[in-house]
């Protein structure tokens, strides 16, 4: 076994001459200019809400690179925000960070983000698993009885969402994501998402990756409707490993289920401070991200 306790993990961003845009559970955004973007993707790991003491090795370079591969793969359907992730190619002023940004980070067009967030789901799971069985709908869209926990959809549908005050994402209906994007822009998003995810989901489902739902950020810039944020990873989507899938039950998630198990198992009470993991449960993490990028993109990530 290669010594991967000795790998660094990334856990703050150190850049301080630059501006924060925004700053999330695990992604830093910084401001360059009125035009560009930096994403930087850190090690840190979220659990039932909050971000761990422990940073998890290949974090931040999985996620970016799972990103990257999308961004190309889908770039028939949608331009995307993506200038450059070749650090040599970032402007002079980021050049003293290039051992921070190597790998974790990419150079990209600032957007106008619509403010609502495009989630699709083929499966259904989570939140809409909950009210479809309050109501027998997921967000206002009627759907056949008898659906069982984690069974595909007829068709995947659409169910966007908005950062509520709260901080959590409320579901919406559509039409109340057209008073607030428009019809037309509404529209279009939808039929974007909707396509991008079947394409996704399709090639993944033939590598043995179930996608069971995902989130998109759209926004626009000069491209027109740019797909924007971090695309079809498992943090922003449900990865289920096909050879273990079968409705009627949830499923283990592909990355997070080692955290998780943890977290019940010392009974933590989902308060903070977020406890530490021990170095065992991170290095099978670690090596679940790495697989996840092996089983999407074909390729072995160098560690
Ligand atoms: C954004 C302008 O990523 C976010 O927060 C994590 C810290 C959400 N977010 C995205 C933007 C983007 C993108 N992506 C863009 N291309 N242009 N803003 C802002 N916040």
């Amino acid at each position: 076994m290669t010594p991967k306790l000795l790998d660094p993990v990334l856990l703050q961003t150190d850049f301080p001459d630059l501006r924060l845009h925004a700053s999330g559970k695990v992604r830093d955004v910084y401001q360059l200019d009125d035009e560009r973007l930096l994403f930087v993707a850190t090690d840190r790991i979220s659990a039932f809400d909050y971000v761990l003491a422990t940073g998890i090795p290949h974090k931040g370079r999985v996620l970016s690179q799972i990103s990257l591969f999308w961004f190309d793969f889908l770039s028939d359907i949608v331009p995307n925000h993506l200038i450059t992730a070749d650090v040599e190619r970032y402007p002079q002023a980021l050049q003293k960070y290039a051992d921070q940004l190597r790998g974790r980070s990419m150079l990209v067009r600032r957007a106008q983000m619509f403010p609502v967030e495009c989630v699709v789901r083929g499966y259904i799971s989570g939140s809409a698993w909950k009210e479809y069985k309050a109501t027998g709908k997921v967000c206002g869209i009627a759907l056949p009885a008898g659906l069982r926990e984690s069974e595909a959809f007829p068709e995947p549908i659409f169910t966007p969402s908005t950062k509520a005050s709260s901080g959590h994402d409320e579901n919406i209906s559509f039409a109340s994501m057209c008073e607030i994007v428009g019809t037309e822009t509404a529209s279009t998003l939808r039929d974007l998402t909707l396509r991008v995810y079947k394409k996704a989901a399709d090639y993944a489902r033939q590598r043995g990756i179930i996608i069971a739902d995902t989130k998109f950020e759209f926004g626009r810039t000069a491209l027109g409707i740019t797909l924007a944020d971090e695309v079809l990873t498992p943090d922003s989507s449900r990865f289920w490993p096909a050879d273990k899938y079968a409705p009627g039950r949830s499923q283990e998630s592909y990355d997070k289920q080692y955290v998780r198990d943890y977290l019940e198992e010392i009974h933590w009470n989902k308060q903070p401070p977020a406890p530490a993991l021990p170095s065992e449960v991170a290095l099978r993490t670690s090596e679940k991200y790495l697989d996840a990028y092996l089983q999407v993109t074909g390729h072995k990530l160098d560690v």
